[in-house]
Order: structure tokens, then C-alpha cells, then sequence
């Protein structure tokens, strides 16, 4: 039996384990990075580690989220990642040079190599056909620390593409036929190879978009071959010599097929408040449109923006519409300016913002009260965009352009022609906003810098054999990290600060849970199906636990959210019977007893004494998360010597 290019790599880098769907295996990672609002965490777990140097073959610190600086906080964790980033070893991309993902597929992705990063859209690199991972900030010290990092032996799925997609759609539009077809759920436990003769139609930057949307399928990552197309990108970017061909083997097995005509899509729009909640974007133009952001790791690569450009050149924005482009990187800037194209964006009145995650993650550029915002991001859920009673559909550049231009939802065929664009034989090389880390001699005498912001990062406590706390709070079905802990630009510069970060933990749903939370002094909380979709930040988990969250028992869990939690001392119980969930009520008092068998046997039992019922609940754990638990986290373990 032959095997899948994700198999292949997952075959070259195994250092523990079974290949076998399910079960535990180890990897040796080559590349990680991380950014600013999960690096702080990230590098002080890593100073704990007590290792000098970083291991791997590159690590990189990207600076991209926290870039509004209204007051020092977010300040200083730049300085503090600066400094820890060259005296550990890691490169540090400066605020301005542009989005993580952006930047490491334009400069260090490479075929054949594992890539994880503490942000869920690491998969963006699965474009060049690395087996790219979004991980837990904890979970990326171990591996810079030189240790393997661990997920379960994902299933196998082929996304066949035939055809050519026609004018006016685009890679985004894939995404989005994608999701309406699996939903936010469809790909857990799976990695999505994409093949089939429509991929030589897509560019790099294209296959960029969907790997990265392939988050928000709930997969473990997404992959294309490295054929002619990556060849081409990558000498494109001055290094060819990065290349190494990479395909499945033609007797592959996938575990499910989906075959989609390139030719039959057109322009789509994901609805409020889920990206799989797609509707074709004709259907739409009755909605009107207060704002539209054109960016993200999604959607800001030279080719949309050139192509946004050319949609908007000689037009003007509607003037109800306020329109922001935040181009993915300095190079996509920088190239943007060089052939005038930014000359075209200016005209039409969009307001240029810088090259960083911005609107996406609520940082500025929040919509008006109950606005309507057309987005090119992939993530749409409730009250991310900053407020809270925004309505926000993502798009592909081309229907944001339209949109803008029309000020309602439009279907871009309506424009007429579609510009033609060129992409460039070779793209503008600057690696300056990338430092150096220092050399390992000159390392020793580098002085870490710690502002107040950055405090101590809490330690759980070791699992007890039984837990009797109340549920502070029952949820529904997918809970995203951003109602755990929400972002933004008033909350996320406390990253740093869990004491202060933890005012915050799930007011989205309830205003009260952090006070209740910390008058209980331990807790458990309900959850439906596929519970911590979104995000990888490890807060949503360091928080709770903060705030004595012991166990979350749920209906399904979001795989990276579950290793977090798992990471962080909490237990990831699941329900035996979903229906279960309905007969646990918010305020009663819950028992688990018996955990140190439950966590060899997998099998759990909860007592509701309010209601005097009792439930079967699961935990599967591989020997070395049971050991985890038992050290209450991650960090102890580690210490405990072991990787
Ligand atoms: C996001 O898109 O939600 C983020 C912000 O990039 C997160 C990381 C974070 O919360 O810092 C992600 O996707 O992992
Ligand atoms: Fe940044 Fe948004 Fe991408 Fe997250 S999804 S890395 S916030 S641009």
C-alpha cells in the first residue's frame, strides 16, 4: 500500500508510535514559530526548560498581533520576545514585517518538513507541502526544547479538484465550498491532501488561502504536493534551492473522497456566525455594508491585493462603506507600492492599515453598532471583530472589492470584465525586518528584558483521585476559544497577565463566571460537541485553570484545545451518552471520584449530588498524558526530565 505525502512526512519524522489512525504518535519537528499573543507564554515556558539553545533547525518569533501599542504592555512583551528570541536562538520577525504565516511561507517554508506554530493557522504552510500545526504555546517550547510533539495518527482525506475556477472566483471560494460541504466539524482527526489536475491552477498564495481555511474544518492540518507551481514560487522568492518534489504515492488510501469541478463555483460568502454557514454571495445583495476588510494570514498575499487594486482602480468606495486593506507582509507592501498599485488603493479612499493581523483579531477597525463588515479572514464568530453585535460574512478579495465599491453584499460578475493581473517573476527580497539571534557565546551575556507586564506564568497543582466542585457554567455546542478567553485590543494585552487576563475568561457568555469562578475555588464546566474550536491559545485553557476549572466534560473537543487542556492540568472528559448533557444543570454540585484508575481505564463516573444521578463519562489517554495529568501539566512533566 502506498502512502499520502502527509504519510511520508509523518513516516520521516516518527520518533514514537504507530502509524495507525488514533494512536499516539511522536514527532520530531524541524521548524516552529510563534507569534506575539501566544509567545510570551511560549518563551517563558522554554526558560523554564532550562535549555540554552533552541534545537530545532529554525524557530522564528513573529511580532503580528499586539501591534496597536495604546498604553506599554504590548511594548513590552516585543522587548521581552525580542531579547529571549536572540538569546535563545530564535529569529525574530520585527512588528511591521507582516503576518506569521504570510512571511514564513514567503521566507523559511520548505517541502518535506514539520512546521508547528502557536497559532491554529499554522497549516498555512501545508501550501508548500510541509506538514505544518497549529500547537499550544507550551507544546512549541517543548519542540524548540528539542523534544517531539505528540497528536493522534490523523485519518486520511483527498479533496480531488478538477476544472479551472472562471472569472471572478477564487481560492477563497474553495474554502467556502469546503466548509459547506464538511462544516466546522467535518475535519477533525483528519489531515485534507488536495490534488487532482485543477491544483496546477492554483499558485502558492491560493493554496495558501485554503490550507489555512482548513482550520476552521476542525482538521489537524491541510496539504498540497510540492510540484512545478511550489518550484516556481520558491524561486520566485530566491530559493530554489529549498525545493524537494513531493506527491502521494498513486496507490495511496484516503479514508473519504470529495471530488469538486472548479469550473461549476462561484462567488460565495460564509454568514454570521460561522464560517461553514455559507450562502452564494447573489443571494446576498440585499444585505447592506457598513465596513469591509481586505487581509489576514487568508487573504493579504501580493496576488489579492494586486487584485483588489485592479478591481478598485478608477472606482471609489461607497460612501457608507469604510474600507481597510492590511496587506500580509512588507514584501506584499513593499511590491504593492513599487508597481503603483497602492497608488490605485489610495484613490479609491481605502485606508491603508499596516501589515499585521489587525481587524482580524479585533485589534482596531471595529465595526459600528450592529454593523455589517464583509471580511476576506476566516473566522466570523460573534463578537471577535470587537463588537459585539456585528454582523460579519466573510469573502473572497474579489466580493470584498465589489462589496465595497457597490455598499451591499455584491457578486463580482456584476463588475463586467476581470482584470487581468501579473504576478512577478521575482518578488522584492528583504530580509531586514528578520534579526539574527545572537551567537551562542555572545548569547550567554544577552540580558532578557521583563517589563511589568510579563508575570510569572501560574503552575497547576497535581491531580487529586477526586474532584467535588460546583458547574460554574454550562455552554452549548461549539465554543470557540474566543468565548473562553477573548481577544481584542482591550483584553489580548494581557496575554502576559493571567491574574488580569482572567477578568475576562467567558464574559462573552456570562459577565459573572470569573467571580463565581474564583468564589467556588474549583470548578467544572459543561461543554456541547467539538468544544474550543478556533483558536490554539493555550489561555483558554491557563486561564479556567487559573481560575480552578479541574475537568471540562463535553459532548466532543477541538483536538488542539483538547491537548491545551491536557497541557494545563485540566481533564477532557467527554460524555458516554450525549444526551447526558441535558440533565446536568448550571450551579449543581458535581463529584468525580476515582481518577487515578479512570485515567488507566479511560472510563470515569460523575455524580450529580444535587440530582443524586450518576453518569458515564471518557477520557482515551495515551501513558504520556495520563502522566501529564498526573503532574498537573506540561511544564512539570517536562521538568520531571521527561519530553
Ligand atoms: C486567531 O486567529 O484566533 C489567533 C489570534 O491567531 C489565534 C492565536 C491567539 O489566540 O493568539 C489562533 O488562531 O491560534
Ligand atoms: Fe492573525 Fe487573523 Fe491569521 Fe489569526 S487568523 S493569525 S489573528 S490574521
Amino acid at each position: 500500500m502506498g502512502y499520502t505525502i502527509a504519510q511520508k512526512i509523518i513516516k520521516a519524522h516518527l520518533v514514537s508510535g504507530e502509524m495507525t489512525p488514533g494512536a499516539e504518535i511522536g514527532l520530531r519537528i524541524d521548524q516552529t514559530l510563534t507569534q506575539d499573543a501566544t509567545g510570551t507564554m511560549a518563551y517563558l515556558a522554554l526558560e523554564a526548560m532550562d535549555v540554552p539553545r533552541v534545537r530545532t533547525e529554525l524557530s522564528v518569533a513573529y511580532i503580528d498581533h499586539n501591534t496597536l501599542q495604546c498604553g506599554f504592555e504590548n511594548a513590552d512583551d516585543h522587548r521581552f520576545i525580542q531579547t529571549v528570541a536572540r538569546k535563545y536562538g530564535v529569529r525574530f520577525s520585527r512588528p511591521g514585517n507582516g503576518i506569521c504565516h504570510q512571511v514564513h511561507l514567503e521566507r523559511f517554508g520548505k517541502p518535506g518538513k514539520t512546521l508547528i506554530g502557536s497559532d491554529s493557522h499554522t497549516p498555512t504552510g501545508g501550501a508548500l507541502g510541509m506538514l505544518a500545526m497549529g500547537a499550544g504555546g507550551m507544546d512549541v517550547a517543548v519542540a524548540m526544547a528539542g523534544g517531539a510533539y505528540y497528536i493522534n495518527m490523523p485519518r486520511m482525506f483527498k479533496v480531488n479538484l478538477t476544472g479551472k475556477l472562471p472569472p471572478w472566483v477564487s481560492a477563497k471560494d474553495i474554502s467556502l465550498e469546503i466548509l459547506r460541504i464538511l462544516s466546522v466539524r467535518g475535519g477533525r482527526g483528519a489531515i485534507i491532501e488536495w490534488g487532482g489536475e485543477g491544483i496546477q491552477t492554483l499558485s502558492v498564495p491560493e493554496r495558501a488561502t485554503i490550507t489555512n481555511m482548513g482550520t476552521e474544518l476542525g482538521a489537524t492540518t491541510s496539504i498540497f504536493p510540492a510540484d512545478e507551481v511550489t518550484r516556481e514560487f520558491l524561486r520566485a522568492q530566491g530559493r530554489e534551492e529549498d525545493f524537494t518534489p513531493l506527491a502521494s504515492d498513486p496507490d495511496a488510501v484516503y479514508d473519504r473522497v470529495i471530488d469538486i469541478d472548479l469550473s461549476a463555483l462561484e462567488p460565495l460568502c460564509a454568514c454570521p456566525h460561522s464560517p461553514d454557514n455559507v450562502k452564494a454571495a447573489r443571494e446576498l445583495e440585499d444585505v447592506r455594508v457598513d465596513q469591509v476588510c481586505v487581509g489576514s494570514c487568508t487573504n493579504s498575499s501580493l496576488r489579492d491585493l494586486l487584485r483588489v487594486a485592479a478591481i478598485l482602480k478608477g472606482r471609489t468606495v461607497a460612501p457608507t462603506v469604510s474600507l481597510s486593506i492590511s496587506p500580509g507582509s512588507r514584501q506584499v507592501l513593499q511590491m504593492l507600492s513599487a508597481c503603483g498599485a497602492l497608488a490605485d488603493i489610495l484613490a479609491s479612499g481605502a485606508r491603508v492599515l499596516e501589515c499585521a493581523c489587525g481587524p482580524c483579531i479585533g485589534m482596531g477597525f471595529s465595526p459600528n453598532s450592529g454593523g455589517v463588515s464583509v471580511r476576506t479572514f476566516n473566522r466570523n464568530f460573534e463578537g471577535r471583530s470587537g463588537t459585539r453585535d456585528a454582523q460579519v460574512y466573510l469573502a473572497s478579495p474579489e466580493v470584498a472589492a465589489a462589496s465595497a465599491i457597490l455598499g451591499h453584499i455584491a457578486d463580482p460578475r456584476t463588475l463586467g470584465e476581470y482584470p487581468e493581473v501579473q504576478l512577478p517573476d521575482r518578488f522584492t527580497i528583504d530580509d531586514s525586518g528578520v534579526l539574527l539571534p545572537a551567537d551562542p557565546e555572545e548569547a550567554k551575556s544577552v540580558e532578557v528584558v521583563r517589563g511589568p507586564n510579563i508575570r510569572p506564568m501560574p503552575l497547576g497543582e497535581p491531580l487529586k483521585d477526586e474532584i467535588s466542585a460546583p458547574l460554574t457554567l454550562k455552554v452549548g455546542d461549539n465554543i470557540t476559544t474566543d468565548h473562553i478567553m477573548p481577544a481584542g485590543a482591550k483584553i489580548l494585552p494581557y496575554r502576559s497577565n493571567v491574574p488580569k487576563l482572567s477578568e475576562f475568561c467567558f464574559t462573552v457568555c456570562d459577565e459573572t463566571f470569573p467571580q463565581r469562578a474564583k468564589a467556588a475555588g474549583r470548578s467544572i464546566i459543561v461543554g456541547g460537541a467539538n468544544y474550543g474550536q478556533g483558536s490554539s491559545r493555550e489561555h483558554a485553557a491557563l486561564v479556567p485553570m487559573y481560575l480552578g476549572v479541574r475537568a471540562v466534560v463535553a459532548k466532543s473537543f477541538a483536538r488542539i484545545h483538547a491537548a491545551n487542556l491536557i497541557n494545563y492540568g485540566i481533564l477532557p472528559l467527554t460524555f458516554v451518552n450525549a444526551g447526558d448533557y441535558d440533565r446536568l444543570a448550571q450551579g449543581d454540585n458535581l463529584t468525580i471520584s476515582g481518577i487515578f484508575a479512570g485515567l488507566e481505564s479511560g472510563k470515569f463516573t460523575l455524580t450529580d449530588k444535587t440530582t443524586g444521578e450518576t453518569f458515564a463519562l471518557a477520557c482515551e489517554l495515551s501513558p504520556r498524558q495520563r502522566e501529564i495529568l498526573r503532574n498537573g501539566g506540561l511544564l512539570a512533566y517536562t521538568k520531571e526530565g521527561k519530553q
